[in-house]
C-alpha cells in the first residue's frame, strides 16, 4: 500500500466499474487487471478490469518521467496494477468517462504471451477454456455467471431461513449407496471400502426427526459414465427435507424458492444479466403440474408412443418441451423406477408421490413424499435388491418416532444454467469435473 500513502489524502480508492461521469474531477486510485492496452505513441490507453467492470485509463507519454515510461513500455495484458489520476468526462470514449493517469504500479506481472485471450477476440474451444480456466473466468461474461451464482446462493439461504429451515452438513464419505450403486466413486478408507456421497438423502431424512426442517447446499458425487452437457461427476446439490409435509407441500416450497431466487437476481445482478444478454422475469406460480401418465398422453398426441413404466428419456423430455416452455412439474412417476425411499401413492401403489421440476427439457430437481413406515421401507429395500442390514443405522431411526416427511434435491448448477441461459453445465462450474477432466 506504500504507493497510496505517498499520494496524499486527496485520492479516493475506486473500483473500475464505478468510474462514472458524475465523478468528473475526482482524484482516484484504481486497482485491477490490464484488460487491454492500446498504444498510440503519445497516448497509451489501458482498459482496467475487476469484477465490478471496466474503465479506461489514459497515460500521456509527453512530459512523463522515465520511470513511468519504462512501466508503460513493459506493461503486459492481465498484469495486476494500481493506477492513479483524475476522472474526466470523455464523450468520445465508449464509457463516456476516463481517468487521466499520472502513475501506475505493477502489483503482479503477467507474462508476455498468455495461453488464452481474455478479451475473447480469439475464439477458444471448451477444452482450451477449461485448461486455462482462471484466465477464462476473468472474461467479464464468465465472471458475471458466478456473480449471479453468488446471489443465488445467498437468495436460497435467505429463503430457507425465512421458511424456518436449519442449514446442515452431512458426510461426504459414506458406507452405503443411496441413489443406486452404479454411479458411485469408491474410496479407500483406511483399508475399508467407502464411497463419495451421491446425495445427503438418508441423513437429511433422519435429521427431520431432530430439526423438523433442514436444508443443505453441498458437493455430491456421481461417477457419471455419460458425457453430456448437463452431467458432471461433482455437482452442488440444494437439498431440503421437512417433517409433517408431503410432496405437494415441498413442491410449493420449491417453486417459491425459484421465484425468490429470480427476484433477487433481478434486484442485484442487472448489470451481469445484461452482460450475458439475458432477460429474466419472475415465473408465475403455481408452476404447471402434469402427471407421468399425462406426459405419456402428451407424447402420444405428439406422435411418440411410449410404453408405461419406463423413465422419461432425454428425447421424450425434448418433445414435451415443445409444449412446456418454462418451469413445470412432472409428478407420480411409476414406483418401480424411483428410489426405495419414495412413498407409493396409497390410492394406486403402482405410482409414487414423486415429482421432477423441469425447465423445458432440463430436469432441475426431483423429490417426493418419503416412506415413513419402517416395514414398508424394509420391503422396498428388498424389492430393489438392497440388503436392509446395510441400512441398519438408518432403519433404527424409524424406531425412534419418524414423522411423515418430504423433500427434494435440486442441481444448483442446472438452475444456474437456466438463469444465465447457458447450455453446457461446464460454463457454470468454476472447475468442472467430468469423466475426462480432473484438472485444473
Ligand atoms: P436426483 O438423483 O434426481 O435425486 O438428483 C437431484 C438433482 O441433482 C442434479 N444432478 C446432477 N447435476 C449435475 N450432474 C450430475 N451428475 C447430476 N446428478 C444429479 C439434477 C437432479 O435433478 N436424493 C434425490 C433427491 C430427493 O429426492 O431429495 C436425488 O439425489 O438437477
Amino acid at each position: 500500500m506504500a504507493g497510496v500513502r505517498q499520494l496524499g489524502p486527496d485520492f479516493e480508492e475506486i473500483r473500475p466499474g464505478f468510474v462514472r461521469p458524475e465523478l468528473d474531477g475526482r482524484r482516484v486510485v484504481i486497482r485491477g487487471w490490464v484488460h487491454e492496452i492500446r498504444d498510440l505513441g503519445s497516448l497509451v490507453f489501458i482498459i482496467l478490469r475487476d469484477r465490478s467492470g471496466l474503465c479506461q485509463a489514459v497515460f500521456s507519454r509527453v512530459g512523463a518521467d522515465s520511470g513511468l515510461l519504462d512501466v508503460l513500455d513493459g506493461l503486459t495484458r492481465e498484469s495486476a496494477v494500481r493506477v492513479w489520476g483524475t476522472v474526466k468526462v470523455a464523450p468520445q470514449s465508449r464509457m463516456g468517462v476516463e481517468v487521466k493517469c499520472e502513475g501506475i504500479e505493477v502489483l503482479g506481472r503477467a507474462v508476455e504471451k498468455l495461453p488464452y485471450d481474455v478479451t475473447g477476440k480469439v475464439p477458444a474451444s471448451m477444452t482450451t477454456r477449461l485448461d486455462h480456466r482462471i484466465l477464462d473466468l476473468r472474461k467479464p461474461e464468465n465472471t458475471a455467471i458466478f456473480l449471479i451464482g453468488d446471489t443465488v446462493f445467498a437468495a436460497i439461504r435467505e429463503y430457507f431461513r425465512e421458511q424456518g429451515f436449519v442449514e446442515v452438513r452431512t458426510p461426504k464419505i459414506i458406507a452405503t449407496a443411496t441413489e443406486g450403486g452404479a454411479a458411485l466413486f469408491k474410496v479407500d478408507y483406511f483399508g475399508k471400502t467407502a464411497y463419495l456421497a451421491q446425495s445427503p438423502q438418508l441423513y437429511k431424512e433422519e435429521l427431520v426427526s431432530v430439526f423438523e426442517r433442514v436444508f443443505e447446499i453441498g458437493p455430491f458425487f456421481r461417477a457419471e459414465a455419460s458425457h453430456t452437457r448437463r452431467h458432471v461427476s461433482e455437482f452442488t446439490s440444494v437439498d431440503i427435507e421437512a417433517a409433517f409435509m408431503n410432496y405437494e407441500d415441498v413442491m410449493r416450497i420449491l417453486e417459491g424458492m425459484v421465484v425468490h431466487v429470480v427476484k433477487k437476481v433481478l434486484d442485484e445482478r442487472r448489470r451481469e444479466l445484461e452482460l450475458l444478454g439475458v432477460s429474466l422475469k419472475p415465473p408465475r406460480t403455481p408452476f404447471k403440474r402434469i402427471t407421468y401418465d399425462e406426459a405419456l398422453k402428451e407424447l402420444r398426441e405428439l406422435g411418440y408412443e411410449k410404453e408405461w413404466g419406463g423413465d422419461l428419456e432425454t428425447a421424450d423430455l425434448r418433445h414435451l418441451a415443445k409444449k412446456h416452455t418454462g418451469f413445470y412439474f412432472i409428478t407420480h412417476f411409476p414406483t418401480a423406477i424411483k428410489p426405495f425411499y419414495i412413498q407409493p401413492d396409497p390410492t394406486n401403489p403402482q405410482v409414487s408421490e414423486s415429482f421432477d421440476l423441469m425447465y423445458q427439457w432440463l430436469e432441475l430437481a426431483s423429490g417426493g413424499t418419503r416412506i415413513s413406515d419402517s416395514a414398508l421401507l424394509k420391503q422396498r429395500l428388498q424389492e430393489q435388491g438392497l440388503n436392509p442390514d446395510s441400512f441398519k443405522h438408518h432403519l433404527a431411526v424409524y424406531d425412534y418416532g419418524m414423522p411423515v416427511h418430504a423433500g427434494w434435491g435440486l442441481g444448483f448448477e442446472r438452475l444456474l444454467m437456466v438463469l444465465t441461459r447457458r447450455t453446457n453445465i461446464r460454463d457454470v462450474m468454476l472447475f468442472p469435473r467430468d469423466r475426462f477432466r480432473l484438472t485444473p
